[in-house]
């Protein structure tokens, strides 16, 4: 297997800079995205971080730190609208796209649309569009498996990248201390001092078994992280592309007037799924399959989404009127296509920790 060129690329301080790009009062300014006055800080601004402010911290501890702090109330819908930029950009250089969150993903170049052979090249690029097209910072790593990557991207953040070649991979491992090990979190740093494991070459003394003794199945992963081992693919996300809902009948239906019922019930039906999803389509699809097992399709592509299942039944009926024939009907579907969603609508945003009451997504 010829070696793997990964980019992990992430953006800077990202709920906070979207509101510092859209409010310039902001600049320069200490912020935190987040309920004031209960909750938690979500983002913190670069300026707030030099008074320790970070994420996930409780907001009044957050103003205790920086009494001159600005809070600023989340806006979902924006950060989703860079998030589908970034990704707009990355698929101009290769479609092996893995997304994290909302600010950031795996990028697998070995092979690439552009055929450069410098991931570090691709890297800059990438980034130089980032900040033309969104006025946004974002930093990169680049090495030869995902974790390397993940973990370089970090190192010249803000705005900047680095790359961990294959030959100084080992050294660097080595060096790493044991809480920037991605997957590592407090809790096992915290063990593993306990321990007396700091960095990565105190983990590459233990043994698997004794790894996998104290940490389970992840004793396995520490074991071969830490000596450059990591072969986990970028996982591209597979897009939705169509909402079906279907009846077969039990009686072949023959009479009009029942399959002007089914054609309402199919309605419904989709746009309660549509609903649920939160999607919305453009193209309509009846599926028709006779009797005799033969099947046929006949659909119809509006210029705006489909909204409600009257919106359906209508286009239903029309394309039912365009059925090939008049035979008996085993079975009766309805699809809808041309979808809405961007693979970024299936990412869920990373929130692990309540804002004040009072404010919606999106
Ligand atoms: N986020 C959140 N709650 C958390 C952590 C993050 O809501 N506990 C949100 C806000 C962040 C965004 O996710 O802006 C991205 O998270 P990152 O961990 O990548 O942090 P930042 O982008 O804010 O900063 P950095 O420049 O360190 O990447
Ligand atoms: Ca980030
Ligand atoms: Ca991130």
């Amino acid at each position: 297997m010829t070696q793997r060129k990964i980019i992990h690329i992430d953006m800077d301080a990202f709920f906070a800079s979207v509101e510092q790009r859209d409010f310039p009062e902001l600049r320069g300014k200490p912020i935190a995205v987040g309920g004031e006055h209960r909750g938690v800080v979500a983002a913190a601004s670069y300026e707030a971080r030099k008074f320790g402010v970070r994420s996930a911290m409780p907001s009044k501890m957050a103003k205790e730190k920086c009494p001159q702090l600005i809070f600023v109330l989340p806006r979902f819908a924006r950060y989703k609208e860079v998030s589908r930029q970034i990704h707009e950009i990355f698929h101009q250089y290769t479609d092996h796209v893995e997304p994290l969150s909302l600010d950031e993903a795996y990028l697998d170049v070995t092979q690439n649309k552009k055929n450069i052979a410098s991931a570090n090249q691709i890297a800059k690029e990438i980034r130089q569009k980032i900040f033309e097209t969104t006025g946004l910072t974002a930093s990169a790593g680049i090495s030869i498996n995902k974790f390397l990557a993940k973990v370089a991207s970090d190192i010249n953040k803000p705005n900047g990248q680095k790359t961990i070649h294959p030959d100084k991979m080992l050294a660097f491992l080595e060096k790493l201390p044991i809480e920037k090990f991605y997957g590592i979190g407090k809790v096992t740093a915290n063990k593993m001092h306990g321990m007396h494991i700091f960095n990565g070459a105190d983990l590459k003394e233990k043994s698997l078994d004794y790894l996998q003794y104290h940490f389970g199945k992840s004793g396995l992963y520490y074991y071969h992280v830490v000596r450059g081992v990591h072969n986990g693919e970028v996982k591209a996300n597979r897009l939705q592309k169509s909402v079906a809902v279907e009846h077969t009948f039990w009686d072949d239906l023959v009479d009009d007037d029942e399959i002007q019922n089914q054609l309402i019930k199919l309605s419904e039906e989709l746009e309660n799924r549509l609903l649920k999803k939160e999607i919305k389509g453009k193209t309509l699809t009846l599926k028709i399959k006779y009797k005799d097992f033969t099947q046929y399709t006949r659909s119809k592509t509006l210029n705006h989404y489909f909204e409600t299942q009257h919106d359906f039944l209508e286009i239903a009926q029309q394309l039912w009127q365009l059925r090939p024939f008049n035979k008996a009907v085993r079975l009766l579907g309805l699809s809808i296509s041309n979808l809405n969603i961007h693979e970024k609508k299936q990412i869920s945003v990373q929130l692990q920790f309540p804002f004040e009451v009072g404010f919606v997504e999106d």
